[in-house]
């Protein structure tokens, strides 16, 4: 009995109400599932229609689901952290237990939010954009995203069973080393992060080659839209960042299981070489994250202005210079390390250049709205608060970025306000603005404008609110990651303004779960497949669009395609499909595969955790095998005949 409790102790996370609340919800949500689906007869078709789906359309769809609920997860940690630091001497969290909430925090919200959700509008809007009828590997799509989403649980699970991790989200040793941190939380760190990161690789690949090969004829390289081209861009960066991303954590595990010394000075090894192979691929990621985003921008103010984008080559420009650019400013990581004023400078000034093509994008945007006729819809809303916040936000990263001046900055609350006001105005403003963009295409209703508003003013005014304070706190000399701090600094009230902050952005998020919720039942259908009047290809089809998107692909003529067809037609005649053009349609088939296969890639990551060397090889050899019958597997795709296509347009009132 004793050894059992024994090993339960080791296994699940005890001695905390916060952890014991967690392990009740777990299992009753969990319950709940369960039942419903049960229920509702609802297994079969939960498996036919979207575990087993090769489709980008609801693989886009399922990404945006993880990723909102991984922002409820991580902004639950901001909460937490908000609140034990609402005040001086507060004993809410103890400091090992705030440890793990800013490491999971960060790490969440890179990694399991702010990614999926920049693939899941890639996987929404690229092929329909480009006039494709999927990516160019939809079976290696469905792996992607099933990499991702049990990388995503593997970390998850670390709240309740082994432990957090608990060195940051950068994980350098040595505090992450065997030797300082030992037990399971960083293996949860560094196998999750892995499993994740061989999906987003092979996204990169995946949506380079589908833009590159699989665009409508027609389509030049600068026809394409904005968002496309931003999505290109991305995936270089993508394809070059995350294979030294795999090596460092690599390494990182390899020092941890198998005592190696790579970044222990003890035997030769070095914590330096793990923080400059953080950094190769940390610092291009943030772009990974919020170019995307700036194509979304591109998108929604040509969109709602009803004019084409100012400068379009310019914008196509800054974008591929800053995915260059973005490769050489790493060591900005770590100016204070001891790398000298000849390295630091360097550093510093290709960090200062980012700055001229993101200038010129936002004139760009400016110069679209300048004399356009502006409807301020949700996304536009949203992407004109953000032209003010990333501007900001970008200023004080130059600030920075003066190697000089960073040695006060470093590791202050200065810098905490800075990456939140890019990553928040940036990432998730922008994916907010694409996600209103793109639902009707989604799901042929729009969502309801009024609670968008609440939410937009919430989100708005609790963002300044919480970050603009911190500014001061970090010149008030208030370091981060800090779980407490003494009375009579002056350091009390703004972080309770802060905090309060904090909490009108937890209300935003509250309206547009309603918005949402509420809009499902009182939502206004999109019978046309064209609400927003849009320019580009995803519009010309119904929404939500057909599993196969085009009956007919359209051939292009030039930049704003569908803007053109229309112009060149009246709507109604631009939306019709001439029956004698269609063919059947190549479609690949739905496959389990690539669900069971990451399965068995949990149950790897999660037996390496606990240095479980035979639940590790069992993981891995389910791998072998899935992909050894894959190889094997020649039925993976079909035909849909000629008359089901007739039908289903038909229906769709296209013929
Ligand atoms: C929604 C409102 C958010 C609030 C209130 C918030 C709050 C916080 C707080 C209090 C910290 C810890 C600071 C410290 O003690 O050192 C933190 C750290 C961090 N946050 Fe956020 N956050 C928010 C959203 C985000 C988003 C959207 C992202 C990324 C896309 C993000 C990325 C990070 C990262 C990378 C860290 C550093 C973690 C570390 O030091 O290892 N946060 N945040
Ligand atoms: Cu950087």
């Amino acid at each position: 009995m004793s050894s059992i409790k024994d090993f339960a102790s080791h296994f699940f996370v005890t001695g905390d109400p916060l952890i014991y609340g967690a392990d009740v919800s777990i299992v009753l949500v969990s319950l709940a599932i369960v039942f419903v689906l049960t229920y509702y007869k609802k297994w079969g078709w939960l498996w036919r229609e979207w575990l087993t789906t090769v489709d980008h359309k609801k693989i886009g769809i399922m990404y945006m689901i993880a990723a909102l609920l991984m922002l409820f997860r991580g902004g639950v940690d901001a909460l937490l952290m908000r609140m034990q630091l609402a005040w001086p001497n507060v004993h809410f969290l103890k400091s090992e237990h705030y440890n793990e909430i800013f490491t999971t925090h960060g790490t969440i919200m890179i990694l399991f939010m702010a990614m999926p959700l920049i693939f899941a509008m890639m996987n929404i809007a690229v092929p329909l954009q480009i006039g494709a009828r999927d990516v160019a590997y939809p079976y290696l799509n469905a792996i992607s995203f099933w990499l991702f989403f049990f990388g995503a649980m593997l970390l998850n699970l670390s709240f309740v069973i082994g432990g957090s991790p608990n060195s940051g989200w950068t994980a350098y040793p040595p505090l992450s080393g065997l030797e300082f941190n030992p037990g399971p939380g960083e293996n949860f760190y560094l196998l999750s992060l892995s499993i994740s990161g061989i999906g987003s690789l092979a996204t990169g690949i995946n949506f380079l080659v589908t833009i590159l090969k699989m665009r409508a004829p027609g389509m030049k390289l600068m026809y394409m839209p904005l968002f496309t081209w931003s999505v290109l861009a991305t995936c270089i960066i993508i394809i070059i960042a995350f294979p030294v991303l795999t090596v460092a954590l690599a390494l990182l595990f390899i020092d941890r299981l198998a005592g190696a010394h790579f970044f222990t000075m003890a035997a030769g090894g070095n914590p330096m070489m793990y923080i400059n192979l953080f950094w190769i691929w940390g610092h291009p990621e943030v772009y990974i994250v919020v170019l995307p985003a700036f194509g979304i921008f591109s998108e929604v103010v040509a969109t709602f202005s009803k004019k084409t984008a100012f400068g379009y080559k310019s914008m196509v420009a800054s974008m591929m210079l800053i995915s260059v650019i973005s490769y050489f400013t790493w060591l900005h990581h770590f100016f204070t390390m001891g790398a000298g004023a000849d390295v630091n400078t360097f550093f510093a000034i290709s960090t200062m250049m980012i700055g001229i093509p993101t200038g010129v994008k936002i004139f760009n945007w400016m110069f679209t709205m300048y004399r356009g006729r502006i409807r301020l819809t949700l996304p536009m809303l949203w992407t004109i608060s953000f032209i003010p916040c990333f501007a900001i936000g970008g200023a004080t990263g130059v600030m920075l970025a003066v190697a000089p001046a960073d040695y006060q900055y470093h590791n202050s609350y200065f810098l905490i306000a800075h990456f939140h006001q890019v990553l928040i105005g940036g990432v998730v403003f922008g994916m907010i603005a694409g996600m209103y963009y793109w639902w009707p295409k989604m799901f042929g209703f729009k969502l309801d404008e009024r609670l968008g508003r609440w939410a937009f003013w919430f989100w708005q005014i609790g963002f300044y609110v919480c970050f603009m304070p911190q500014y001061a706190l970090g010149f008030m000399g208030m370091t981060r990651r800090i779980y407490t701090y003494p009375d009579g600094l002056g350091w009390g009230p703004l972080n309770f303004v802060s905090t309060v902050g904090a909490f009108l952005m937890g209300v935003g998020f509250i309206f547009q779960v309603w918005q949402i919720v509420y809009s499902i039942k009182y939502g206004e259908r999109d019978l046309t497949g064209d609400p927003w009047d849009g320019r580009t290809l995803e519009w010309s089809i119904p929404s939500p669009a057909p599993h196969y998107n085009f009956a007919v692909i359209p051939h292009v003529k030039g930049p704003d395609a569908w803007w053109t067809m229309k112009q060149e037609m009246k709507k109604e005649a631009a939306v019709k499909v001439d029956p004698a053009e269609i063919k059947p349609i190549h479609m690949p088939k739905n496959s389990g595969r690539p669900f069971i296969m990451s399965v068995f890639f949990f149950i790897a990551g999660f037996g390496l955790t606990f240095n479980w060397i035979w639940m590790g090889v069992f993981g891995l050899a389910g791998v072998a095998i899935c992909l050894l019958l894959r190889s094997f597997e020649y039925d993976t795709d079909y035909y849909i005949p000629v008359d089901e296509v007739k039908r289903t347009e038909a229906a769709l009132g296209r013929l």
